[in-house]
Order: C-alpha cells, then structure tokens, then sequence
C-alpha cells in the first residue's frame, strides 16, 4: 500500500492502462463496486476507493473486492469505473406508484418543483452536526439528491441538505419515495414540521431512518413541543438498497405510518393538530451517540427522492 501513498498519479496511470483486463473474474462471485453501500454504482464509489487506495480514507465497506480476487487494488477500482460506466447498477424501485392526482405532487423524478425550496445558510444546532447548504441538493440519477458532505465554504465541518415546503399542510395523506443513507451517525428523513419560527405551537410528525440500520424506521410525533412517541419498525428489507414508499395519514384523532403502501403501525394519544410544512433532511449527529452511534467522518453520503406527494382527505 505504500507505494500509493506515495504516488498516486502512478496509481491512476496504472489504474488506466489496466482497466482492458480488470473485468475477468468469475461473475458467479464478483461484486459490482457499491462502496458505499447506496444501491447504486456511480462516481462516488469510484472516489471513495481512491481515497482509501491513497491513504487519503480509511473507510471501505461492501462490494470493495469487486474481481473477487482477495486483493483490494487498481483493479478494483477499474471495475467499478468500467460498471458505472456501462450503467450495469441502477435504483430499484420497490415502492407504490406516486398518486399523480393527490392535491399537491412534487415530482422530482422531473426536476426542480416550485413547491419546494432548500435551506440554505443555517444550521439547526442542538444535535444537528451540520449546517443546511442549497448546494448539497441536486437532481440527479432521476431523483432529488440530498447530500452530507465537507461544508464547501469552511465555516461548519460538515453540510447537509434539507428541503421544505413554501406552503403548509394540515390533515391528509403524505407519501414519498426514498432511498436512505446507510452510515453511522447518518439520519435520512421525511416529515411535517412547523414551530416557533412561524409563530406556530411546535407540531411535527415523523420518518427517520436511522443510518446505523437502514433495516428499521424510526416512527414519532411532537405535538405543542411534547415528543416522546418514538417506535421503531421492523422494516424486512434495506432502506438503502433501492426506492421504498414511506408515509403517514394524518387525521383528527390518529396518525397512521405506512410502508410500501401498508398500513404498519398507528399511533392515538395527543395528535398534532397544526398544520406545518413537508419537508426531508439528511445530516449527521452529535451528543446522540446513544441513538446514532458515532458518525465515522466518512462523505459524501447521499440519500435520493423521487416524489413527495400530499392528498387533503
Ligand atoms: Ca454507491
Ligand atoms: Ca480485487
């Protein structure tokens, strides 16, 4: 390994002049390259296995021996190059069709919607180890990218992405379709909130998928600022694996999560009442290791939508 980190221009040219051979491994045991475990084999795992072949990361996780040959190396890296470049790894969608006649559809399997904007230039504090930047959404692969990476001005260490609502909505039907990061420390997210910086009682209700086990999700409600009504379901599949459809109906005197269009768990006591904006976040923790477990460091970890939609009921 020292030899990378000695130089890494040796490393790439021989990465370039190597990659005609790389792709000879037996397919019955080759890995197609995910490093960072996200569904999807693209650029960013490329970068993620040049930074750990240069001493730059010690990070390296899932399909890293992608010619299964027992050796992480150039080749390596000239596999996944060759598989994302041949498009061989695409999201699945393992979800419930968008409802295209809800009363609001954000779309963003389009691109930008008007009834969406990202936070931008502040951070939540508390246990929020991030500051929101507009620059970390993107629409790309078919979908709203929300991503956690190095804060690109320097201010904060770390830059998540948030995306809100302009307007605000009350009781009724909220469905997205999701893919969640799988990391340590990580929360990928979908919710209502409104607070006290719209003069509005603290109501919430909310999706988190927590990036320590993407085979989970973390249900809960504020109602008045008063939470404690956290429950975690069993999901039986990996969040991070592809699309899934996540949601909740929200009514007078129940709210109901649902998962992939299934009615999975229902909550009474105390509920909601003022309306709030819908709104999706992905960022890293602090102080809460007991929740997310520690955050390694590791970016960029990106978590995709593909729509949001509300139907007033
Ligand atoms: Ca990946
Ligand atoms: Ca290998």
């Amino acid at each position: 390994m020292k030899k990378y980190l000695k130089n890494g221009i040796i490393v790439f040219s021989i990465a370039l002049s190597a990659c005609a051979t790389a792709v000879i491994a037996n397919a019955a045991t080759q890995k197609n390259g995910d490093i960072n475990n996200d569904g999807i084999v693209n650029a960013q795992d490329a970068g993620n296995f040049s930074d750990y072949l240069l001493g730059k990361s010690s990070y390296i996780s899932g399909d890293a021996d992608v010619n299964a040959d027992n050796s992480l190396d150039v080749f390596d890296l000239c596999a996944i190059r060759h598989n994302y470049l041949k498009n061989t790894s695409t999201i699945t969608d393992y979800g419930t069709p968008m409802n295209k006649n809800a009363t609001a559809v954000a779309d963003f399997t389009a691109g930008e919607t008007p009834l969406f904007f990202a936070s931008d230039g502040w951070s939540n504090g508390s246990c929020f180890d991030c500051v929101w930047r507009a620059t970390q959404t993107s629409f790309k692969d078919n979908a709203l990218n929300l991503t956690l990476d190095k804060d690109p001005k320097g201010e904060y260490k770390y830059a998540g992405a948030e995306y809100r609502t302009k307007d605000f909505y009350g009781y009724g039907h909220y469905e997205t379709s999701m893919q969640a990061i799988k990391n340590d420390g990580i929360v990928s997210s979908f919710f209502t909130y409104t607070g006290e910086s719209d003069n509005n009682p603290w109501d919430e209700i909310d999706i988190e998928i927590l990036g320590k086990d993407t085979t989970k999700v973390q249900f809960n409600y504020y109602t008045n600022g008063v939470g404690k009504h956290e429950y975690m379901y069993d999901l039986g599949f990996d969040a991070s694996k592809g699309y899934h459809t996540y949601g909740f109906d929200w009514k007078q005197d129940h709210i109901t999560w649902y998962v992939d269009g299934k009615a999975v768990y229902t909550a009474y006591n105390n509920i909601p009442s003022t309306p709030g904006k819908i709104m999706m976040n992905v960022w890293n923790g602090t102080g809460v290791d007991d929740w997310l477990k520690p955050y390694n460091g590791n970016t960029p970890l990106t978590a995709r939508y593909q729509w949001v939609t509300y139907n007033k009921q």
